[in-house]
This record gives structure tokens, C-alpha cells and sequence, in this order.
């Protein structure tokens, strides 16, 4: 496409409920909507980068930046900007996936659109709805948490996740394993273990979890490795899966057995196509992240969740898991799964009355004349 102009949105959506994990409590998301504009279409992005970066480096205020002043500045050198070549344009910027993500999305849906093709068919989905799972957060009261687990598996969904942290393990996910004892049910640690604090990891294999995400720093491919010679439970890596070159690394080195996609991660859809095809020929299975989206983010999740790859439930829950209102129509669980969209492009987009509720600042951006 010829880019015209590019919209950056910043917005503030309230969470229905506080998220709590070893990262922190969020209440709001602060999002970052990356809107391009050409002579025949036009396309949405959503940078998945949160308001601080507890997660990873990169946090939103950043991303904002360096796609203003380092990213856009790149394609509006070119004249026409095609989505397979972002990542090759964009690649002399070092780092900062999430936002070259936001704005590969933004450029992939534009064209889309404008041929016509739904973004699931592109990627190469092969079911027209995913398996959904829902991350729950980490829960002071254990009988909260097996409350808030009660009403997530009475709503349908598949598979539940339970966030943990040192202090918070064993006995919550030993109560909620006891209390329903037939479910799928796996952990995500988000990094808050040490290899000395995760030997008491091993008391997990009990409970009959299907994997054990990221226990261990993101740079720990080498303790992940030896963690995982030490418990039964599969262990599954998410933030050190930074690209599928990281992806066939910790394969390689018996670091994780499983894959945990997510598009920002690791710089955009087209490298995320990338780690499910090397995890399905090497038969690791993959499953799909969240980054507590908007319907815009939410749509490319279901459409990459339905590759042939991704055989776990996803974190792709329901839109009212997170907003009561979102900035698209929202996705609606049936029978514990999402629908893949079959418009063209992300097949949804913002509706203008929710936008102009949630728009908390916005900028755009111009090619240089001549
Ligand atoms: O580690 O998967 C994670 C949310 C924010 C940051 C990191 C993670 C998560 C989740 C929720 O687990 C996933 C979702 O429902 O979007
Ligand atoms: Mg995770």
C-alpha cells in the first residue's frame, strides 16, 4: 500500500475486574491503535505493550514513540509498502517487537481489505472457531479463586490457567485441582521464579497440570532446561520466546515443550506463522497468548489460534472477560469457543462511538512532502 497518513490512538479501557500477577494489579488497559491510511484501504494495528515494562522491556509510552520516530519514518521512505517486507524494512531498528508488530498488523489488514482475503485464510487456519481458556489471576482468598473459577467454567470455557508466584502456588492450585478435579488446568509464573526458588516447583506434578509457563527468566533458557529435567509437568515457555530463531533454541535445548505464541512478542503475525511451523514439524505443540486485547488484537489471536499447530485451548477469552464494552463488537463464547472472523482483513473494526469514548490522546502522522 501507499502510505497517506497513520493514526496513532492512544486509549483507556477499564478492566471488569482487577488482574493480578507477579507483574502487578492491572485495572485499566492503556492501548496503543496504530491506524494506517491509503488511497484504497485503510488498516487497524494494536500494540500490545502495557503502561509499564513489567512484562518486558517495552511499554507503551515507548512504543509510541519509537513507531513515530523510528518506525513510520522508514515506510514513509518508500512508495509503496507491502505487509511481507516490514519486518526487513523495520529490521535495522533494534528490539521493540511489540510496536513493529502494531504496525506489521496495521499494514497486513490494509491489505487484506483491499484484496478481499480474511486474515485467518491468509495465515492458513484450518478450523473456523478456537478453544478458549482463561487466565485467572492470582487470588488472596482461596475461596474467591475457586469462585472466580466456578463462574469461568460455568461461562464454558475449555481450559483454566492459574497465575502464580512464590508464596502462591502449590496451596491454590492444590485447592482449585481438588475442587474440580477433572479440568484442564495449567500455571504461568511470568518469570517470578529463581533457579533456587523453583525446586519446590517439582510439588506441581501432582496435580495433573498440562504445562508449567515460563517459571524462570526470560534469558534462563539454560535453567528452564535443567528445571525441566527436574518436574513431570511440561514446561512451557512464553516470554523467552522472543523469535523463532529463540523458539528453535529452546526446542533444541530441551528448554520448554511446548510453545506459547503471541504475535507482539515475537514482532508481528508473519513471525508467529514462522514459530508455529517449525513447533508443528518438530511436534511441539503451540498455544495462543493474550495480552488482554481489544477486539482489534483479539481477532488476529483467533485467527492464528486456528493454524494447525495450535491443538491447546487458547488465552482468547470472550470480550466481556475484559471490558464490558470493547471498542469492536465483541467476541461472545459459544460452547467454550470463539468464532474466527470471515471479513476481510482483521474482519473487525472499531466502532466510532466506542473509540471516541474510550480516546484519551491521538496524533497523526504525515509522509515528508517531497
Ligand atoms: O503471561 O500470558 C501472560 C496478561 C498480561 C501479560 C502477560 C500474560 C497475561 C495473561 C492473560 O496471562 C492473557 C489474556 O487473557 O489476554
Ligand atoms: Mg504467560
Amino acid at each position: 500500500m501507499r502510505l497517506e497518513a497513520v493514526e496513532l490512538l492512544r486509549l483507556r479501557l477499564p478492566l471488569v475486574a482487577p488482574f493480578r500477577t507477579s507483574l502487578g494489579t492491572e485495572t485499566h488497559r492503556d492501548v496503543l491503535l496504530v491506524h494506517v491510511i491509503g488511497p484504497d484501504a485503510d488498516g487497524w494495528g494494536e500494540c500490545v505493550a502495557f503502561a509499564e515494562p513489567f512484562y518486558s522491556s517495552e511499554y507503551v509510552g515507548g512504543a509510541h514513540d519509537v513507531i513515530r520516530e523510528h518506525l513510520f519514518p522508514r515506510l514513509f521512505a518508500c512508495d509503496e509498502v507491502a505487509a511481507a517486507d516490514v519486518v526487513a524494512l523495520l529490521g535495522p531498528v533494534r528490539g521493540h517487537p511489540m510496536a513493529k508488530a502494531s504496525v506489521e498488523m496495521a499494514i497486513l489488514d490494509a491489505e487484506l481489505r483491499s484484496s478481499g482475503t480474511p486474515l485467518g485464510a491468509f495465515l492458513g487456519a484450518v478450523r473456523q472457531e478456537v478453544d478458549c481458556g482463561v487466565s485467572v489471576g492470582i487470588h488472596d482468598d482461596v475461596g474467591e479463586l475457586l469462585a472466580t473459577v466456578e463462574s469461568y467454567l460455568a461461562e464454558g470455557y475449555r481450559r483454566i490457567k492459574l497465575k502464580i508466584e512464590p508464596g502462591s502456588d502449590i496451596e491454590p492450585v492444590h485447592a482449585v485441582r481438588n475442587r474440580f478435579t477433572g479440568i484442564p488446568l495449567q500455571v504461568d509464573a511470568n518469570a517470578s521464579y529463581t533457579r533456587e526458588s523453583a525446586g519446590g516447583l517439582a510439588a506441581l506434578d501432582d496435580f495433573d497440570l498440562l504445562l508449567l509457563e515460563q517459571p524462570l527468566a526470560e534469558e534462563d533458557l539454560l535453567g528452564h532446561a535443567q528445571l525441566a529435567k527436574a518436574v513431570r509437568t511440561p514446561i512451557c515457555l512464553d516470554e523467552s520466546i522472543t523469535s523463532a530463531r529463540a523458539a528453535a533454541d529452546a526446542i533444541a535445548l530441551g528448554a520448554c515443550s511446548i510453545v506459547n505464541i503471541k504475535a507482539g512478542r515475537v514482532g508481528g503475525l508473519l513471525e508467529a506463522r514462522r514459530i508455529h511451523d517449525l513447533c508443528l514439524a518438530e511436534g511441539v505443540p503451540v498455544w495462543c497468548g493474550g495480552m488482554l486485547e481489544t477486539g482489534l488484537g483479539r481477532a488476529a489471536n483467533v485467527a492464528l489460534a486456528a493454524l494447525p499447530g495450535f491443538t491447546l485451548p487458547g488465552d482468547t477469552s470472550a470480550s466481556g472477560r475484559y471490558y464490558d464494552a470493547d471498542i469492536t463488537d465483541p467476541f461472545v463464547l459459544e460452547g467454550g469457543r470463539l468464532p474466527v472472523p470471515t471479513g476481510p482483513g482483521l474482519g473487525v473494526t472499531p466502532l466510532p462511538e466506542q473509540l471516541e469514548r474510550f480516546t484519551v490522546g491521538m496524533e497523526t502522522l504525515y509522509p515528508k512532502l517531497g
